[in-house]
């Protein structure tokens, strides 16, 4: 058994078993009542979910097993000459819930790239697509397509024990996480370089290789920031609609592979992942509409308010859970403002930061006017020539494998069952409250 494989296995035999007590003796203690309008209204703060591998507070935004992105930036293994935490690092975090040491983090990105060999039908699948389908129907399918090597689908057909779930999960998530950057790489090169590939440099490390082989920049600036996207998208606790789908699906037992690819059909919706290419085109097309790349406070308020004159949303802006401009989005504009401050994209991002928030705020019903991750990470990209914008949110998806696989170790080593919530009608819950007002009248 591997090292980080024996640690998970450590910790997951205490926790199920602490788990377990606890459920005996309070089991029926409850933490919320779920109101009419959190059935209406997306199930937001519903309580309903246990996921160990990060938590979100709506003030401080996300932590990693207890750590703030700030402290991981400095707590977390590096690379030679790089200011940003190596990924690696952070899904080691994530599945174990300690920092890992420099040999430790280097073991796994050894053992990545002994894992990282993508079959061959998966690029043939691929290379059978249009070249215009959207990157992310194309990291779907090809993460499907992968799922004839899935160690828990074949062992489940040999009939494993429930107990060894997690270990097939296990093998699973690092094959499939290892293997992410060559496809999600493979889609960029054959989408937008007309099927020129770059082969993977064994002496990189997970994050920087990907850099690598999209082939977009020679800059080692460009290897430090993937290695900060990638740590800084990988998990945002287990409500969110990739991680929550990635759990659900992972709850019938369907193997990682199915799981990661219906997460990352959630991740594809703008009101999601897809709001990073959205943010980008939306900055480009008031750029191209005003005929300036440096435009004034008056002309960007007044692209703001045509476009939620048209009925649209502001890319980037807004949130479901967080209160506070998201520490994500911090992260990058500290490294725009480290590498790249005169950027003229990123200055309308900067821009947007202070003129976007009254402006929703006016509105009276945006709950959080402040910016989310994805209103900055397009701005880093374009500087390092990704321009490529229906491309990001593949990005987005290689981080968010991490902390939902690795989440989905945690499921099945704790047991997790089905998932399946209950459902009212309209007409169920009209009659409830009758009920409810004729009792307390009475
Ligand atoms: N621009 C305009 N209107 C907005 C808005 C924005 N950025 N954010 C919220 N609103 C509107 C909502 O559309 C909603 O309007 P209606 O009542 O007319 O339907 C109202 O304000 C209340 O919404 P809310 O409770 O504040 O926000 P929700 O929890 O319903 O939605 C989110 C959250 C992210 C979908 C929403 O803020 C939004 O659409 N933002 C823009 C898209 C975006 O950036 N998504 C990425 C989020 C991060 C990620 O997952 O990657």
């Amino acid at each position: 058994m591997d090292i980080l494989k024996q640690k998970f296995q450590a910790k997951a035999f205490a926790l199920f078993k602490a788990n377990k007590d606890m459920l005996k003796e309070h089991g029926d203690l409850a933490i919320d009542k779920v109101s009419i309008r959190q059935m209406f209204g997306g199930m937001r703060g519903m309580k309903s979910m246990v996921w160990e591998t990060s938590e979100l507070d709506a003030y401080e935004g996300i932590r990693f097993r207890g750590y703030s992105i700030r402290q991981l930036r400095k707590a977390l293994p590096k690379a030679e000459g790089c200011k940003e935490p190596l990924p690696e690092g952070l899904f080691w975090l994530m599945l174990v819930g300690d920092i890992p040491t420099d040999r430790e983090v280097k073991w796994l990105s050894e053992e990545w790239k002994k894992r990282s060999s993508v079959p061959d039908h998966t690029f043939k699948m691929l290379d059978s697509l249009p070249a215009t389908t959207h990157p992310m129907t194309q990291f779907s399918a090809a993460i499907l397509s992968m799922q004839t090597e899935s160690v828990f689908a074949k062992r489940y057909a040999e009939g494993i024990s429930k107990q060894d779930y997690w270990d097939a999960y296990y093998e699973d998530t690092m094959n499939l996480v290892a293997c992410l950057p060559r496809v999600a790489a493979y889609i960029y090169r054959r989408t937008y370089f007309n099927n020129e590939h770059i082969a993977p440099n064994p002496d990189l490390d997970w994050g920087a290789n990907f850099a690598h082989m999209l082939g977009v920049s020679d800059n080692p600036d460009f290897m430090s920031l993937m290695r900060l996207y990638l740590t800084i998208h990988a998990d945002h606790e287990g409500g969110n609609a990739s991680a929550h789908t990635t759990h659900l699906v992972g709850s019938t037992l369907s193997d990682p592979y199915y799981s990661l690819s219906g997460g990352m059909n959630a991740l594809a919706g703008p009101l999601h992942g897809l709001a990073n290419q959205e943010v980008i085109k939306w900055i480009l097309n008031m750029v191209e509409d005003l005929g300036t790349d440096t435009p004034t406070s008056d002309q960007i308020t007044d692209y703001i308010n045509k476009t939620l004159a048209e009925g649209k949303v502001i890319p980037g802006y807004g949130h479901a859970v967080l209160r506070q401009p998201d520490p994500r989005y911090m992260a990058q504009r500290v490294f725009a403002e480290d590498y790249i401050s005169d950027d003229p994209i990123v200055k309308i991002v900067w821009k947007l930061f202070d003129i976007v928030p009254p402006l929703l705020q006016d509105l009276g019903k945006v709950k959080n006017p402040w910016p989310n991750v994805d209103a900055h990470s397009g701005a880093l990209l374009m500087h390092y020539g990704l321009k490529d914008f229906s491309f990001y949110t593949v990005l987005f998806g290689v981080s968010r494998a991490m902390g939902v696989l690795a989440s989905g170790v945690w499921s099945r080593a704790l047991g997790m069952p089905l998932e399946r919530p209950k459902s009212l009608t309209s007409l169920a819950i009209k009659n409830f409250i009758e009920k409810e007002t004729t009792a307390t009248k009475e």
